[in-house]
């Protein structure tokens, strides 16, 4: 039987990536965000490899995320496969010059986004007894860089959540993964510094990860056989060392 993979954060970047890997694998995927164009432009695109279905709700408002998990029709309602994707970083600021909307979304959107999407989901999976969710932490949530403060801790609180899920629901035999990447060239730099032309710098000078990259170990991580679990994976671009240290061409 066909494996049911949800993906939040699936209109851009790395999770659609995964959604492209996963349905040319054959897993039939439950794309969500809040753009419904783009859900429905993906849809239809990958409806011709697998089976899809779309929500579109915001991570962060708690009822509209149990209303959509529960809108799943019958034959979607079994999720096999949680990836915890949806998030970016806002704004780039020493702690003193930090702006407090910023940091209410990276805590509400990283943290408890991720939260309420797992809860929403993880009892069906203890109930069956199989499972497996794959968190996407950073590179940031192993280090914290200069102006980080705030989306490292995001990042710190999402790896320090998936080593507590991994022990709570290590006997219900349900695999827990974080893959932590470095730089990744998507529209995250664009939300990080809202469309300045900064973020047209992020990515020059070196050949950053692809969002097909993570997929692909996104797409290793599922595919290991029953007795498998690739606890925790840390990527970079080949040009990174750390989140301080990038090798550029000038
Ligand atoms: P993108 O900006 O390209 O994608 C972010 C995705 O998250 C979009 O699909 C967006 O969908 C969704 N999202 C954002 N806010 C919300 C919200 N409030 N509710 C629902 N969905 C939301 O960034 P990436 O693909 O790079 O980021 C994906 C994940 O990878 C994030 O968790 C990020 O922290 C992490 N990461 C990124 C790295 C990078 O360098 N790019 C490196 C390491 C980790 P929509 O706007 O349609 O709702
Ligand atoms: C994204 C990578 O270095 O911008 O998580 O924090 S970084």
């Amino acid at each position: 039987m066909k494996k049911i993979a949800l993906i939040t954060g699936a209109t851009s970047g790395i999770g659609r990536a995964t959604a492209h890997e996963f349905a040319k694998q054959g897993i039939n995927l439950i794309l969500c965000g809040r753009r419904q164009e783009r859900l429905d432009t993906i849809k239809d695109a990958l409806n011709k490899l697998t089976e899809v279905h779309t929500l579109n709700f915001d991570v962060r408002d708690k009822k509209a995320v149990f209303k959509a998990i529960e809108s799943l029709p019958e034959n979607f309602k079994n999720i096999d496969i949680l990836i915890n994707n949806a998030g970016n970083a806002h704004g780039l600021d020493p702690i003193q010059d930090g702006n407090t909307n910023d940091w209410d979304a990276m805590m509400d959107i990283n943290v408890k986004g991720l939260l309420y999407v797992s809860k929403a989901i993880i009892p069906q999976m203890t109930k069956r007894q199989s499972g497996h969710v794959i968190n996407i932490g950073s590179s940031a949530g192993k280090e914290v860089y200069p102006k980080g403060n705030v989306y490292c801790a995001s990042k710190h609180a999402v790896l320090a959540i998936t080593e507590g899920m991994r022990i709570d629901l290590n006997p219900f035999g349900i695999k827990v993964s974080a893959i932590n990447p470095g730089l990744v060239e998507t529209e995250f730099s664009q939300v990080r510094f809202k469309g300045e032309t900064l973020a047209d710098n992020v990515y020059k000078g070196y050949k950053a990860l692809q969002p097909h990259d993570v997929a692909e170990v996104i797409y290793f991580a599922v595919s290991r056989p029953a007795h498998v679990n690739i606890a925790d994976v840390l990527m970079f671009c080949t040009a990174q060392a750390s989140s301080t240290i990038v090798k550029k061409e000038i």
